[in-house]
């Protein structure tokens, strides 16, 4: 475990360090809370450790985090009832001013305000919950909409580009460099059969059929704080891949987290069930805030991009499990090859519910 007392001292804190855990559960960067004692008693921060392999431009992303942050607190403070302290993440700059600080060892770091009295989960826990988590992204997105320009950094450059994620796979099963192929062959003939669909929204976007946004990108369930005391969607998180996008890759990546019966990287196929009745939740929570904003060809494409977005992260663990497990954090052999195949076990099951998919957002659509 990094030095947290000696990393903390670095920022603009008040207090004496107690503690620090590591928190969460992501897959590229290390989270830590940070607990210190000031005067008026224990105050908690987050800490994180940026993946700078991954994100190869930490300062352009941390000025992308503090646009944003910024940006969602002066409208929050603008609506009566909204608490910008606790509905948007509130960096703490180092001693020297800055958004992050390079320890000794060449480590990136950022801090954070811990909100306290609400919590993220790594799965679905009920209806409630996969509406709130859908309203509350839709709500992030809204109020970027008027962010002012330039536009964002590109933190990873073609993230979203599921054509290029796909011609990144069959570069990965050609050159097989960790020589897995073998095991991985009914994986690889399902993502080979579907090439063709994955060019629908990159094409729209190039041609001005879809509109470019300020979008998330990475809205995996446990990435929105829920409120303990109400159950409500409070505050976005983990804002990393936050740049221009469409907001199909947000909303198919919340399909993707938060419609299965199973964890990411379950190993038994016969407990992933896509649920239809949650995709239908997150539908009218999406929409209980998307239909003020968002464009007919968007909310046409909602269930396709459920499709899409979790056939692309499957074909990128699929890619990280040939390429020897060089991306994804992995915790045991096999790991990523099982998390592509919980995906792609999703992917055909929405494939066979297509049809109801495609009715249940044109009803929310009228509603
Ligand atoms: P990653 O997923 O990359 O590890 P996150 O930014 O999502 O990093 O943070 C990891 C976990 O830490 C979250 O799921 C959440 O439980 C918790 N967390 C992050 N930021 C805060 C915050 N400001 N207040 C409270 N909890 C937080
Ligand atoms: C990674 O960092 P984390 O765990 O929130 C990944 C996402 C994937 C996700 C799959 C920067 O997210 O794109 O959807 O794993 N983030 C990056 O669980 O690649
Ligand atoms: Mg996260």
């Amino acid at each position: 475990m990094h030095d947290l007392k000696s990393i903390s001292s670095a920022f603009a804190i008040d207090g004496d360090f107690l503690a620090a855990v590591p928190f969460g559960s992501g897959h590229i960067n290390d989270t830590y809370q940070v607990v210190v004692e000031n005067t008026t008693g224990p105050a908690k921060f987050i800490f994180q450790r940026i993946n700078h392999n991954v994100f190869r431009n930490v300062a352009g992303l941390m000025d992308n985090f503090r646009r944003v942050t910024g940006h969602l607190q002066d409208k929050l403070a603008s609506l009566p009832g909204r608490d910008p302290s606790r509905e948007t993440l509130s960096m703490v700059p180092t001693l020297a001013g800055d958004t992050f600080h390079v320890d000794g060892g060449g480590n990136h770091w950022r801090a954070y305000v811990f909100v306290d009295d609400a919590c993220t989960y790594n799965e679905v826990r009920s209806a409630e919950h996969a509406f709130q988590a859908a309203r509350t992204f839709a709500e992030f997105q809204k109020l970027l909409m008027d962010l002012p320009h330039p536009p964002l950094v590109e933190t990873i450059p073609d993230f979203h580009h599921t054509p290029k994620r796909f011609a990144k796979l069959t570069a990965a099963i050609q050159a097989d460099a960790a020589g897995r192929s073998a095991q991985a062959e009914p994986e690889i003939g399902f993502a080979l059969a579907r090439g063709e669909q994955t060019n629908v929204v990159v094409d729209l976007l190039a041609s001005g059929g879809l509109p470019w946004r300020v979008t998330h990108n990475d809205t995996k369930i446990n990435n929105v704080l829920i409120d303990n005391a109400d159950g409500r969607g409070l505050c976005v998180i983990d804002l990393d891949t936050v740049m221009p996008g469409s907001i199909l890759y947000d909303f198919g990546d919340q399909v993707r987290t938060t419609t299965g019966t199973a964890a990411e990287d379950e190993e038994d196929l016969g407990k992933v069930t896509f649920q239809i009745d949650m995709f239908e939740q997150l539908v009218k929570g999406y929409l209980s805030v998307g239909r003020e904003f968002l464009t007919p060809a968007e909310i046409g494409l909602l269930a396709f991009a459920g499709r899409l977005i979790t056939f692309e992260i499957g074909i990128r663990f699929l890619t990280d499990y040939l390429e020897g497990d060089v991306y994804f954090k992995v915790h045991k052999p096999n790991h990523n090859l099982y998390r592509a195949r919980t995906q792609f076990e999703m992917v055909r099951q929405m494939e066979s519910q297509a049809e109801r998919m495609e009715a249940i957002v044109a009803a929310a659509a009228q509603a």
